[in-house]
């Protein structure tokens, strides 16, 4: 990225409640949608950092109320990391600085929504889960997360993406992509369509759950990948999950279904060599266990019923967002080189397909007694 891109992002920081005078600014990240900066200021003797992001308004049309969802669940984490009197909150949660404006974001005169974050130092993200504490980590921050936010009236913040996680909604996208084959790609997804169509069968059950309304509705994340996580550098312990955009009323078994996709292989979610796409139950174990410590205590057997559910699903349902913006030409996903989503979509129906295979293991060990 040259400094031309930089300029307006120079630009937009100085419309932030911020100490200091900047002293540099980098592309930061590895995100698929918005555009990440690291930002350094130089305040007297310190030299502060933060996250300063271009938001992709394409993706998140509702961008005013994005950012103030983020707000609120970020200040209710807070409260509560207050009450339980932790220590080093700062870096135990996401901190929103405010626009001049006293918003939680600054619009520019392009319509261009940018927001800045305090950077949370000595951390690291990973993208793939090297061993059973990792996996335990990340799972107990998730559902410590989720416990946090269980107080928070679902109603009081926004859809960020209407109907995000609703898997009707998802193969309708693509069987509207299949018809119109806009960038002619069908012919090259054959086996991906059949497979997708064939394994419908976990959309009919899903569908039949949320029809049936028994699973409540809850502040949930709804983008627990691996590398939402923060880890202390030096402890290794998760101490903050990050990237709130799509936090929004939904079901916690989304939640345990994205951390089962990303944590449990050991390959990235573009790896094409599909022979290292698989569950590792040991690191599932690790999850489940993480996962509980956290959440255990608040969510309901029938949540806890359907949390293998949640993982087939939301594994197809990215398996099918990927087809689909491969499909369609990749309007939606960053794509580094023209075939990735077809080779992210490949990846995820063969981690799909070992979820299948695995599915009953995979139970027992979330309900051991039953
Ligand atoms: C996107 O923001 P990022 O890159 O972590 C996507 C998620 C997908 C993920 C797949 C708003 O997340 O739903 O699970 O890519 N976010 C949105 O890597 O579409
Ligand atoms: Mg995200």
């Amino acid at each position: 990225m040259g400094l031309d891109t930089r300029l307006p992002a120079k630009k937009a920081l100085s419309h932030f409640l911020t100490k200091g005078e900047m002293m540099e600014i980098t592309p930061f990240g590895s995100g698929h949608i918005h555009d990440t900066y690291l930002v350094t200021l130089k305040d007297g003797e310190s030299q502060p950092r933060l996250i300063l992001q271009k938001v992709n308004h394409q993706v998140f049309t509702r961008t005013a109320l994005v950012c103030e969802n983020i707000k609120i669940v970020s200040d209710h984490i807070r409260q509560k990391l207050e009450e339980m009197k932790v220590s080093d909150i700062d870096r135990r949660c996401m901190q929103v600085i405010p626009g001049k404006e006293r918003k939680p974001y600054f619009q520019d005169s392009e319509g261009i929504f940018w927001r800045i974050f305090t950077f949370i130092e000595e951390t690291e993200a990973i993208n793939e889960v090297a061993n059973t504490t990792q996996a335990y980590e990340a799972a107990r921050a998730i559902g410590e997360f989720q416990l946090y936010l269980s107080d928070l009236d679902a109603e009081s913040i926004g859809e960020s993406i209407p109907r995000f996680h609703h898997i009707g909604w998802r193969y309708e996208n693509l069987e509207k992509a299949i018809l119109e084959d806009f960038a002619g790609r069908v012919k090259e997804a054959q086996e991906e369509i059949v497979f997708a169509r064939k394994v419908g069968t976990i959309k009919t059950e899903m569908l039949d759950l949320l029809a049936r309304k028994v699973l409540p509705i809850r502040v949930v994340h709804n983008d627990t990948k691996i590398n939402n996580v923060l880890f202390d550098r030096k402890t290794g312990k998760a101490i903050c999950v990050i990237d709130l955009d799509t936090v929004m009323p939904g079901s916690v078994i989304y939640d345990f279904g994205d951390m089962v996709r990303t944590f449990t292989s050991p390959a990235a979610e573009d790896e094409t060599d599909l022979s290292r796409v698989f569950v590792r139950l040991e690191i599932y174990q690790a999850l489940v266990e993480g996962y509980l410590a956290g959440a255990g205590s608040f969510i309901t057997s029938t949540e806890r019923q359907n949390l293998v559910l949640g993982a087939k699903v939301i594994t197809l349902i990215m398996g099918i967002r990927f087809l689909t913006d491969y499909l369609n030409g990749d309007i939606y996903y960053k794509i580094h080189y023209p075939e990735q989503n077809l080779n992210r979509c490949r990846n995820q129906f063969q981690l799909l397909k070992d979820i299948l295979e695995k599915e009953n293991e995979m139970s027992k060990m979330i309900l051991p007694n039953n």
